[in-house]
Formats: structure tokens, C-alpha cells, sequence
């Protein structure tokens, strides 16, 4: 379906697109990224990359944008080392475990991509970014180099790991050792970062599990969407020990025969990553800063929309399905506060908990499990307790008394600029369907 009918058949979500493009002001002034012509390159390549999350990127706030901006690259950068296949391993797996070393030096860059490697550009003008690297403030330097070196390591390992080229992802512990290194390490540094700008609560740092699970559901999400994209690729991410319950190869669940027991496995996938949400919820309470929490609140917000677009989804085992892009500007209006986000996740784990079937294996455990995030909401949300009643034993870092003001719409939309752009549009309509009344209508004589 074209852009167009989606947004006549979707006009709620049209309604935000607009606002989102026209009726916002940004939290910050995007000037300063153009300061020297090396930054003005690293804001070109960011967009290069990522359309949709450069924005994003840019949102945040000064004292930030920087730093994530260049942390997004350098891990992009590794990713494109790590992703091109002509590479050799002799020059790919040295390059992978020093690449954190390169962020010493005055100036490196890497011309052995692919041609047709899409973000060798990146590599190519790695200058600007280690350029830019060095203005930035050495707190911040050093979270990025830690990660790097990490990060740099565990790609390493997994090439040269023979069991994971040969056999893929065995077990759950190996799934969420996998996602560590390409995702909760990412969720790690940036909670380093944030905390460091003043911006996250310091208690997040001595809770791994929550930024961690910041990633993994995330990453989990992007394999479970990914599967037929990744067959095609002669890979997948798939654990054995839950795909092997319902087939005995992966490829299987692409035979019209086995369709049923595919989406079962998927549905399975998306209950392993429902895990994750008490914590991603728990984590984004701790963020005390407007653009942060946007840049931390919304990726996962999309994370539960494309889970339950893959839920009981067949589609997945042939082709990559997507949430829709005004889907994508609803859930950024609305995840603006945090009583914004909470809804978002409850409306989807309702839609799964709607669309599950008693047949499927895992309709027990679903339940339960769906039913433990709601407790964790509402418990969350007792602040207020009549007399006698205890209060809940859960910890959640700030009361939601303290998160108020992200409860509070931010003023950033400009309802005013709406209302006049609605009476224009209702004049223009109104004239226009006169005039055509009065000239094509029926003639007089
Ligand atoms: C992120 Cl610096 C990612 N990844 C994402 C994007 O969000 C996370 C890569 C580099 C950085 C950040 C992200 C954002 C905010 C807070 C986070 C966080 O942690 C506290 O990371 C956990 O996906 C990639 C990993 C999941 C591997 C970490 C969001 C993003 N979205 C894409 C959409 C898509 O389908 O990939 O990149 C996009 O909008 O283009």
C-alpha cells in the first residue's frame, strides 16, 4: 500500500505526521552542529546512516548531542568493519580489537570496504569524527573508548567462534550474551553518558539489568522482525533452544506446511523479549531530562509496536514487515511523557494478550507474564494509598510524584498554529466545495 491511502485509511496518524513536521518547535537549536566543517561532516554522515534516528539524535540536548552523535558513528564503524564480508579475517579481526586505539590518534581513516558497502563513508572519513572526537570533554571520551574496546572484542570472538559461524545461537544464555555485545553494551555507554551529563539518575549505574535490558529488547526485537531478511543472508539469531521446540531446521518455518508451528516460535521469541519491559519501564522513570528521555523513550516505544506487529504474524517467515511511518509520528507525540510511554505499553500488550490463542503453547505463560507487567504498572502508579493499606514492596527509582513533570505534556507543540491552520483549512474546503456546487452542479437552463 502507497503512503498516501495508508494515511487516508490511518487519518489519526496523519493528523501527527503533520503536527510532527509543522507544529513543533525543537526542544533545542540545531545550529551549533554546524560550528566547524568537521562537524557539519559528522552530522552529514549521521544522516547518511540513519534517516529516522539522526533525527532524533538531533533533538538532544546540547551538552549531549555531541557525544551520542559521535558514539553512534564509531559503532557504526565497527559494524561496517564487522558486517563486510571481503574483508579477510587476518586484517578484519586485529582492525575489530585495536579499533578503540584509533580513537588516540590525530588522524586514521579505512579504505578497504567493500564499493558497494553502504556505509563505508563512515570509514572513509573517520578524520572528521576523530577530529570532533578530541573536543569533546574526557569523561565522556573515555565511556566511548571503554565500549569500543568492548564492544570491538566481542565481534571479534564471535568471528572467530566456529560453533556460532556453523550452528548459530544455541542457547538463551548465548542469545543474551550475543545481544550484550552488539546491544546492551550500547544501552551501558549511553546510560554512562547520561548520567554524566546530569541527566539519568547515578543509581542506574549500579543496575546493569536495566540498562541492559534497554538493549536487549531492542536487539530482540530487530532479530525476531529480521528472521526472513537474515535466512536470505545465509544467517539468523534464532536460539535453538527455543526454535528446536517447534522445528528441526529454522529454514523449515518457511514451508507453507509449517507456518503454524512458525508463528508459534515466534510468538515464544516475543515472550522471551516481554521480559525486558518491567525494566525498560523502571529505566526510563530514572531519566531527568526532557530531550534524553524522548532519545531513550521512543526507540522502545517502536520496539513494542513492532512486536506486536509480529506476534501471531505469519508475514514474518517470508518477508520484513514494518510498523507503518505514521505509526511511527503517533508513538513520538505521544511518548513525550512518561504516563505516555506507560499507555503505549499497555495498549500493545492488550492487542497481544487480544490476538493470543488458546491452542498456542505458550497461552499460559503469555498470560502471566502479561499480568505481572500490568501489577508492576498499577503498583507503580499507587502513590496515593488509602489509609492502612501498605504500600507496594516493588523498587522504582523515582516516585511519580518526582516524574510529574514528565506526566505533563512538554510545551512544545503549538496547539494555537493548529487551531488556526484547522479554521483555514475549513474556510478553503468550504469555498471550494461552493464553487464546485455552483459550476458543476446542475445548470439552471
Ligand atoms: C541505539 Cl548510540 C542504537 N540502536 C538502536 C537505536 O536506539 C539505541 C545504536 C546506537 C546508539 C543507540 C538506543 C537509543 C536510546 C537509548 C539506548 C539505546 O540505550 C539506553 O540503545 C540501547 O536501535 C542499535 C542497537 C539496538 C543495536 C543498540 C534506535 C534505532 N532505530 C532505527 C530503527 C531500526 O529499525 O533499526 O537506531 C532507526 O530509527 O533508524
Amino acid at each position: 500500500m502507497g503512503k498516501l491511502s495508508q494515511f487516508i485509511t490511518h487519518p489519526i496518524e496523519l493528523r501527527a505526521a503533520i503536527i510532527l513536521k509543522f507544529f513543533r518547535k525543537p526542544l533545542f537549536s540545531v545550529q551549533d552542529t554546524q560550528e566547524t566543517p568537521d562537524l557539519k561532516k559528522c552530522y552529514q554522515l549521521l544522516n547518511l546512516t540513519s534517516r529516522s534516528f539522526a533525527a532524533v539524535i538531533m533533538e538532544l540536548n546540547p551538552e549531549l548531542r555531541n557525544a551520542v552523535m559521535l558514539f553512534y558513528l564509531i559503532l557504526r564503524a565497527l559494524d561496517t568493519v564487522e558486517d563486510d564480508m571481503s574483508i579477510a579475517h587476518e586484517i578484519k579481526v586485529p582492525l575489530l580489537r585495536d579499533f578503540y586505539k584509533k580513537l588516540s590518534l590525530d588522524d586514521w581513516s579505512f579504505d578497504g570496504n567493500a564499493p558497494t558497502e553502504k556505509d563505508r563513508a563512515v570509514l572513509t572519513d573517520f578524520n572528521a569524527i576523530l577530529h570532533e572526537f578530541h573536543r569533546l570533554n574526557k569523561d565522556y571520551r573515555d565511556v566511548i573508548i571503554k565500549i569500543t574496546k568492548e564492544m570491538g572484542n566481542g565481534m571479534a570472538d564471535y568471528i572467530l567462534d566456529e560453533e556460532f559461524n556453523l550452528n548459530g545461537v544455541q542457547t538463551i544464555k548465548d542469545y543474551d550474551m550475543y545481544c550484550h555485545y552488539v546491544a546492551g553494551l550500547v544501552g551501558d555507554g549511553l546510560t554512562h553518558l547520561m548520567v554524566i551529563a546530569k541527566f539519568a539518575s547515578p543509581e542506574l549505574i549500579n543496575q546493569p539489568e536495566l540498562f541492559e535490558s534497554m538493549g536487549l529488547f531492542l536487539q530482540k526485537t530487530n532479530i525476531i522482525r529480521d528472521y526472513a531478511e537474515d535466512i536470505e543472508a545465509g544467517r539468523s539469531f534464532w536460539p535453538k533452544e527455543i526454535w528446536s521446540i517447534y522445528g528441526n531446521k529454522l529454514t523449515d518455518f518457511q514451508s507453507s506446511t509449517n507456518t503454524k508451528q512458525g508463528v508459534f516460535c515466534i510468538n515464544h521469541l516475543v515472550l522471551n523479549a516481554l521480559e525486558h519491559v518491567t525494566d525498560v519501564l523502571t529505566y526510563l522513570s530514572s531519566i531527568q531530562e526532557q530531550s534524553s528521555f524522548q532519545f531513550c523513550a521512543i526507540p522502545q516505544v517502536m520496539a513494542i509496536a513492532t512486536l506486536a506487529l509480529v506476534f501471531n504474524n505469519e508475514n514474518v517467515l517470508h518477508t520484513n514487515v514494518k510498523i507503518r511511518k505514521g505509526t511511527t509520528c503517533d508513538l513520538i507525540l505521544k511518548s513525550r511523557s512518561y504516563k505516555g510511554c506507560v499507555d503505549i505499553f499497555e495498549y500493545y500488550l492488550r492487542d497481544i494478550r487480544k490476538r493470543l490463542g488458546v491452542e498456542d503453547p505458550n497461552y499460559l505463560k503469555f498470560n502471566i507474564h502479561i499480568a505481572k507487567i500490568d501489577q508492576f504498572i498499577e503498583e507503580m502508579y499507587q502513590d496515593n494509598l488509602p489509609q492502612g493499606v501498605k504500600p507496594n514492596k516493588t523498587p522504582i527509582y523515582l516516585k511519580v510524584t518526582e516524574r510529574s513533570k514528565y506526566d505533563n505534556p512538554v510545551e512544545d507543540v503549538q496547539y494555537e498554529e493548529i487551531y488556526k491552520f484547522n479554521m483555514l483549512l475549513t474556510v478553503l474546503l468550504t469555498t471550494g466545495l461552493a464553487f464546485l456546487v455552483i459550476y458543476l452542479g446542475p445548470s439552471q437552463n
